[in-house]
């Protein structure tokens, strides 16, 4: 059948079970939003083509699906960059789909021309300029199966725009061919049985789960894992969820802004299981302090991060959720002792507080209360700031996919048009976006978005007058000199009014627990203003550089 290369990426992605876009338009990407117009496609248009990647990368998260954008040549394609190194960072699975110049015109500066391959080659897991309509379909699936397999990430496809607009006689075939891509599924038995004797020698051990956990859909069998050896789990910012964390084996965050219990108890272990973990400096801290006494052993499906960046005694290759199923296969259960009583007298001593004082509404109160209305059940995304370490410590995670914030790149701007994502692939349920009063205002501009696909996101912005986070540091580390952290922001009520939404300004405790069921019972989206305690400090915190167990607070 003659199709053209527009229709040709519409079918192979309507094969690939791919019905939603978050896209905006131009010049290049004409022939590819005329064949829009004719399919069954959801596409959303957002205002922004930061708010597109983000949105695509929010629903990616929230279902396991991938995530797909849309936009233009040049402007509009490096205005996907951050969101494509934010995905690359945190191992989502996305496809972006830009329009190029026509290939006449390629290398010629022509008006709007980027090289967005060259410019996104090191953030995006592969990526593809489509210089013959043949190539198109399979280049399509290829992205998709690239995108979703192995360690999940971005990847780019630009189609210059007589690729698009060109015709073919087109007979969908769904043949992969990838040699050299075969991410490893089983781990090694000689590794394996150097683990058992590992386990069966360890005294204290303690698990270590990330974000390798959730993609690979292996919470289960990290429960059973934890469970069968008595062994508290830290998880990582991107691993929250995926171990209950009203579990009593559960020791909430480790790293930077980690609890107590979990900083201490990786100082003191015998034996660290990490688990679809990167060791990330926010993680480890210093890193020739890091589980000092403890043999390590790490499961991760890229094999690229053994020993990159601490020592590991066992690496284990291998899709976690595979290796899990391997390990329990011969583990036995084992009985509680000293190590499990001194982890919990650790939880009893060193909760996480929220300390009464001040003038404002205190964040962390806010978020409790936010966890006490939507009872446990609100996805949850975040900004960038100190919200954000006080949305991962004090909301309660008990499912996967739960919790979506911007862990590696530490994107300001990108809760807010991830939760319009959360929101299209999950409508039934509620969802916050935690934010700063800094934050919010990169990508506020959405709130049109949300508007016109009547999208309910909540928004909870914890204001406080500065850049919060930079603030502390500036507090704690430059003697309280508050270089250029300071700054105001728009009349938050009267700005939701503008675009449609609702508003609410939120000052006395009393107010909270209304106002956030307010929220949540009505059909728009709205914003809340909370204004919080101007100098309250997220705690604990291990300071750049120092061992997890030399915190402050
Ligand atoms: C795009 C971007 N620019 C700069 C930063 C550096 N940064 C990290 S946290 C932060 C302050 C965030 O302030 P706000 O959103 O008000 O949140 P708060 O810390 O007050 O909760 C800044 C500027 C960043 N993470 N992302």
């Amino acid at each position: 059948m003659k199709m053209s290369g527009a229709e040709i990426l519409i079918d192979s992605l309507k094969e690939l079970g791919a019905d939603t876009i978050f896209g905006y338009p131009g010049g290049q990407a004409l022939p590819i939003y005329d064949a829009l117009y004719d399919s069954d496609i959801n596409h959303l248009l957002t205002r922004h083509e930061q708010g597109a990647v983000h949105a695509a990368d929010g629903f990616a998260r929230a279902s396991g699906k991938v995530g797909v954008c849309l936009a233009t040549s040049g402007p509009g394609a490096t205005n996907l960059v951050t969101g494509i190194a934010n995905a690359y960072m945190d191992s989502v699975p996305l496809v972006a789909i830009t329009g190029q110049v026509p290939t006449s015109m390629l290398g010629r500066d022509s008006f709007q021309e980027v090289d967005i391959t060259g410019i996104t080659l090191p953030i995006t897991k592969h990526n593809y300029i489509v210089k013959d309509i043949r190539d198109l379909g399979r280049i399509v699936k290829e992205a998709f199966y690239i995108a979703s397999t192995g360690r999940p990430g971005p990847v780019l496809i630009d189609i210059p725009k007589d690729v698009s607009a060109g015709e073919m006689d087109y007979h969908p075939n769904g043949f992969l061919d990838l040699p050299g891509y075969n991410p490893p599924r089983k781990g090694k038995e000689e590794l394996l049985n150097q683990a058992f004797k590992a386990i069966a020698q360890s005294q204290r051990p303690v698990i270590y789960a990330g974000g390798g956990i959730i993609s690979a859909a292996a919470h289960q069998e990290l429960r059973k894992l934890a469970e069968t050896l008595l062994a508290p789990v830290a998880t990582t910012l991107m691993g929250l969820g995926s171990f209950p964390e009203d579990h009593p084996l559960s020791l909430g965050m480790l790293g930077m802004h980690g609890t107590k219990y979990a900083n201490y108890a990786i100082c003191e272990c015998d034996l660290l299981i990490a688990l679809g973990v990167r060791f990330d400096d926010r993680v480890t801290g210093k890193v020739e302090s890091f589980a000092p006494h403890a043999k390590i052993i790490h499961i991760d499906i890229d094999p690229a991060e053994m020993g990159k960046n601490v020592r590991v005694d066992i690496p284990i290759a291998g899709d976690v959720k595979v290796v899990l199923n391997q390990l329990l296969e011969r583990l036995e259960a084992r009985l509680a002792g000293a190590w499990q009583e001194k982890v919990a007298r650790w939880k009893k001593e060193y909760p996480l507080e929220v300390k009464a004082g001040g003038n404002g509404l205190k964040p962390q109160q806010i978020i409790r209360e936010i966890y006490q209305q939507t009872a446990g059940q609100a996805r949850i995304t975040t900004e960038v700031g100190q919200h954000q370490m006080w949305a991962a410590q004090y909301y309660t995670y008990t499912k996967p996919r739960s919790f979506i914030s911007s862990g590696g790149l530490g994107t300001m701007g990108y809760g807010f048009p991830a939760a319009i994502g959360v929101q299209v692939a999950c409508p039934e349920e509620t969802v916050f976006d935690i934010a700063g009063d800094g934050s919010i205002q990169m990508n506020i501009q959405e709130l049109a978005t949300a508007m016109d696909y009547n999208l309910p996101v909540n928004v909870a912005i914890m204001n406080n007058g500065y850049l919060g986070m930079v603030r502390q540091w500036q507090e704690m580390l430059y003697n309280r000199r508050y270089s250029h952290s300071e700054m105001r922001g728009p009349d938050y009520v009267k700005l939701a009014e503008a675009y449609g939404a609702e508003g609410y300004q939120v000052t006395r405790q009393e107010e909270v627990a209304d106002v956030l069921q307010a929220a949540i019972q009505s059909r728009k989206p709205v914003l809340m203003d909370f204004i919080i305690e101007r100098e309250e400090n997220v705690l604990p915190f291990v300071p750049p550089g120092k061992a997890l167990n030399e915190m402050i607070g």
